[in-house]
């Protein structure tokens, strides 16, 4: 199999048996350079620090191709791309939010108080954080529904500052792209700001003494929102100042199918997500190999007729994209943990069983009828999810990234006498004795 002309090169594991880091090496991925792509955007995070609204104005001139005449998209352009919505656009965005808004509801956190022993109690309270600033793209694609899956959750956490930047756009006059303000004005999102790139992550993430409208901006407590490496490379420079959700990579998709799996959706699935980026990873993962044959066939139907062709060749002829040949589902679950999919789909026999055993990705997508693509818009999950790897270690964007859990300790006089012994005994084995005068202090006299 693999003949030259296939979109996705095999790699065959069937007769291997390999441990997760080996497996994590044996699979297609690109390695995103946001090291490097950092010392590019450095200069352009400086000077915003530096001179605020001048240098974001002129590094939009620079790699935008247009200087805003507003940093601050001004109410009324709000309202008006609101009011000239297409009602079909409108409807599918109220649908979009209502569904992310059921799901996000359900995530808010009570606090919680344990009563360790009687008269002490650790209380975990749930602190929104007070002001974000959400970035969303507008380069190769103007995605509305990136303004959905940042700004509802916020809303949820209840989030009360929300800034939204987004790059200006030349054919709209500098302003951001009509269907990005009007999804704002629909989520009562009012400070927009006309900016991309790094320059825009530096500016939320500094502020500016005059935006050029006489008034300043505040600087954010914690960005979020995809973007490219150049986006991801400039929250790498601002963290610490503030807070990050990730650094986002192209979008990516895994498919763990079997035999029973329909090759037209396991292709379908695959462009979707191309479609995105020639950078873009589109991996299938199966113990048939007759299924991989026939989802090759799919694709040498479904490529050529798609409207972004070029891109979607690209990306799964690309060294990220492939097909993965597993022994059985048990490796291909191994396969599946090993590569922790932004996007990962389960079209196989008894599926919810499979995805049940899945503890690496963003978001997992069950059965033939789940596609990613549902997720990006109108399942009621997010959108805005790890990649390149990093599932491993973090969830996608939601409730809890706009969230801060805070310990309060109440102990009385009794219960602190409880704690006494063990504390001071540590703070001696510590030699920190002053932290057991603390304690003594008031059990003397
Ligand atoms: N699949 C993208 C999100 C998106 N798709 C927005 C279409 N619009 C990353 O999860
Ligand atoms: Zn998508």
């Amino acid at each position: 199999m693999s003949p030259a002309d296939a979109f996705l090169t095999v790699t065959d594991l069937r007769a291997r048996s390999l441990s997760a880091a080996q497996l994590t090496a044996a699979l297609p991925r690109a390695e995103l350079d946001v090291a490097a792509a950092a010392e590019a955007v450095r200069p352009v995070v400086e000077d915003v620090a530096a001179r605020g609204a001048e240098a974001v104005l002129e590094a939009s001139e620079r790699f935008d191709g247009i200087r805003p005449a507003h940093l601050r998209v001004p109410a009324v352009e709000l309202e008006r791309a609101l009011a000239e919505l297409d009602p079909q656009i409108r409807s599918a965005l109220e649908e979009s939010i209502a569904r992310v808004r059921a799901v996000d509801a359900a995530q808010v956190r009570p606090a919680e108080t344990v009563e360790v022993v009687p008269g002490g109690t650790v209380t975990q309270r749930w602190v929104p954080v007070h002001r974000v600033g959400l970035y969303v793209p507008g380069g190769r694609a103007v995605l509305p529904s990136s303004v959905v899956m940042n700004v509802v959750p916020a809303q949820a956490a209840g989030v009360e500052q929300i800034v939204l930047a987004s790059p200006p756009q030349k054919e709209f006059g500098g302003l951001p792209h009509p269907t990005i303000l009007a999804a704002c004005a629909l989520l009562g999102v009012t400070e927009v700001l006309a900016a991309g790139g790094a320059q825009a992550i530096a500016l939320l993430a500094h502020g500016a003494e005059d935006l050029g409208d006489g008034d300043g901006l505040e600087g954010v407590d914690l960005v979020t929102g995809p973007g490219n490496v150049y986006v991801a490379a400039a929250k790498r420079l601002v963290r610490g100042k503030v807070g990050i959700d990730a650094e986002a990579g192209p979008t990516e998709i895994a498919i763990l199918a079997d035999d029973t799996a329909d090759p037209a959706f396991v292709a379908a699935d695959l462009i979707s997500q191309a479609e995105h980026d020639p950078m873009a990873a589109s991996v299938l993962v199966t113990p048939s190999e007759a299924l991989a044959e026939s989802v090759e066939a799919a694709l040498a139907v479904q490529v050529p007729a798609a409207l972004h062709r070029e891109r979607i060749e690209e990306a799964l002829r690309g060294p990220q994209s492939g097909a993965v040949l597993v022994a059985d589902l048990v490796q291909g679950l191994a396969v599946v943990d090993a590569y922790g999919a932004e996007h990962l789909e389960i079209q196989t026999a008894e599926a919810d069983e499979v995805a049940a055993r899945v503890t690496n990705a963003g978001a997992v997508f069950v059965g033939p009828h789940s596609p990613v693509s549902l997720g990006d818009y109108a399942a009621g999950s997010n959108h805005v999810l790890p990649t390149g790897g990093t599932s491993r270690f973090t969830g996608g964007l939601g409730v809890q990234t706009f969230l801060r859990g805070i310990h309060v300790v109440r102990y009385d006089r009794e219960a602190l006498a409880g704690a006494r012994e063990a504390a001071t005994t540590l703070a001696r084995a510590e030699g920190l004795p002053a932290h057991g005068t603390a304690i003594d202090v008031r059990f003397e006299g």
